[in-house]
């Protein structure tokens, strides 16, 4: 029944269970219920069942009512219960009975009116976020550090695409549940979290099937994305150039191809991306045989952009100037490096993929000698394969660096695993076989006797991007890799020419 006292459904079922249709798919608002009340009756002589209460939470209803009707079909004692905007004793619902009709005198116009007020104020009084509000959400049979850990980056992901993050919950599973991951009791944990704390949005730390999002989506009102889909996201912000945009839209589409369900009840909630951006709802509701035939012609498109660039490329390599390649995890501090080498502009950012487009520039080097040197879109661990295809072109160029220089943030906790996410990607492009130096950057963040353990450990080379006056020793490394026969002595901060 509808708030304004309308039957909106009726549903028939046996005295063991009913099923709840698929209700109409309206996007909720941040900390609103559903308008709708479920009243049932109950054959068994029981007040409200678990899956009653389950059902309340997840489809985010107004109120859940039961009825116990007698053999004769009289009605007796009447249940009722509704979402609490905070926990109470543990419990974020409250449950009443009482024995008959007559004294059932509560105003619940006036119940659910005060309810939807404080939902919307929990955390202080604005009404309107300005940003989305989304909660992390971890699954592990493992390691819950790591776990946590994970999340730590996922959150900057977030952060990065605009989002607030107000919570982050770990969840662990002995065995992931095939369909919904976690189990309904942990879900329904979560999405009671999320009407309380004022979120819509469940953004989970591992890719989901389309399987997954789909029941997930379906059992629940919030909006469900996956890391994938997060970086994704961040990507489509970023693109600038026409190659790009082509790019990330290219990554967009085969990401969804398989999740355009065939019968996709869901599918708008799920392709609108965050905030309604990514494709777009109205390009995405087209079939699959459309998709396809927009990844055909941008895959077209994509090669002939591919054409000309190889030829500027091969103008390049014709003047035989070696190439000098920057590559490392995302928010590195790649392009502020080339910028301070180079005396360039190219947009930086404490934000992660700021850079999505590469960019050359000239970086000249004592007695007349040249290099090209080049920034690249930043990697990251479990980089979607979507993407990967994308970029592959963008990335083809990485073949024609002479060295790769690979820049770290070495105040990063999480250095060590960005190392070798890097080193994979590198490896799985067949790019390990080009000479590398290790770049330890932001070491003004760290003290000297961590930056001298680093360079112990590691046989890297210790910079700070936002100071040249420490990038003597690199400069030294890059001339006597690119031109070893020519090994100059030690060039003096002061007066390199480059500084
Ligand atoms: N403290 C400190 N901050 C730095 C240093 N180098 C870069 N940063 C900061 O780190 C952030 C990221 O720098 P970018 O140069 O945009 O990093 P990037 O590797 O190009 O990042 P993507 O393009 O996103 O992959 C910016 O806020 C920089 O100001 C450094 O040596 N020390
Ligand atoms: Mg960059």
């Amino acid at each position: 029944m509808t708030r304004r006292g309308k039957v909106a459904y009726v549903i028939v079922g046996d005295n063991k269970r009913i099923e709840i249709p698929d209700l109409q798919r309206v996007r909720l608002g941040v900390g609103r219920l559903k308008g709708l009340r479920c009243i049932h009756t109950h054959l068994n002589k029981e007040p409200l069942s678990k899956e009653d209460i389950t059902d309340l939470v997840l489809l985010a209803l107004d109120l859940m009512v039961s009825i116990q009707v007698d053999e004769k079909g009289i009605p007796g004692p009447i249940s009722y219960a509704h979402i609490l905007p905070k926990n109470h004793r543990a419990q974020g619902w409250h449950a009443t009975t009482v024995p008959d009709i007559g004294q059932l005198n509560t105003d619940f116009l006036a119940l659910i009116q005060s309810l939807e007020d404080e939902l919307m104020r929990t955390d202080g009084s604005q009404k309107t976020y300005e940003k989305e509000r989304a909660v992390l959400v971890g699954v592990t049979s493992g390691s819950t550090w790591r776990a946590q850990e994970s999340l730590d980056e996922l959150q900057d992901l977030a952060e990065s695409n605009d989002l607030e993050v107000v919570d982050t919950v770990v969840q662990h599973v002995k065995k992931a549940n095939p369909r919904l991951l976690i189990g309904k009791g942990k879900l329904t944990d979560l999405v009671l979290r999320c009407l309380q704390i004022g979120s819509n949005l469940l953004v989970f730390d591992k890719e989901l099937t389309p399987a997954q999002v789909k029941s997930l989506t379906d059992a629940t009102e919030l909006k469900i994305i996956d890391r994938s889909q997060l970086i994704l996201d961040i990507f489509s912000r970023r693109a600038v150039t026409k190659e790009g945009k082509i790019q990330v839209e290219l990554a967009q589409l085969k990401y969804m191809l398989p999740r355009l369900a065939t019968k996709n009840t869901a599918m708008s909630r799920l392709t609108g991306g965050i905030g309604g951006r990514g494709p777009g709802e109205t390009k995405l509701e087209i079939n699959r045989r459309r998709v396809r035939e927009r990844i055909t012609r941008l895959n077209r498109e994509l090669k002939q952009i591919g054409r000309q660039r190889g030829d500027r490329r091969r103008l390049r390599n014709a003047k035989k100037l070696p190439v000098l390649s920057i590559v490392g995890y995302t928010n590195a501090g790649k392009s502020t490096l080339l910028n301070a080498l180079t005396h360039s502009q190219v947009a930086v950012g404490d934000r992660l993929f700021e850079t999505l487009d590469p960019s050359s520039r000239r970086l000249r080097f004592p007695r007349e000698r040249e290099v090209i040197i080049t920034d690249t879109v930043g990697f990251i661990r479990d980089l979607p394969e979507a993407l990967m295809e994308a970029f592959a072109a963008t990335l083809e160029e990485l073949h024609d660096a002479d060295l790769l220089l690979h820049v770290v943030d070495a105040s990063s906790p999480r250095m060590e695993e960005q190392i070798k996410a890097v080193e994979t990607v590198l490896a799985n492009l067949g790019l390990r076989s080009i000479p590398s130096l290790l770049v330890l950057n932001k070491c003004d963040r760290l003290d000297h006797s961590e930056t001298a353990a680093l360079t112990r450990n590691t046989k890297g080379t210790t910079i700070s991007a936002l100071n040249p006056k420490t990038f003597s020793g690199l400069l030294d490394q890059i001339e006597q890799t690119i031109w070893p026969h020519f090994a100059t002595p030690l060039i003096s901060v002061e007066n390199h020419p480059l500084l």
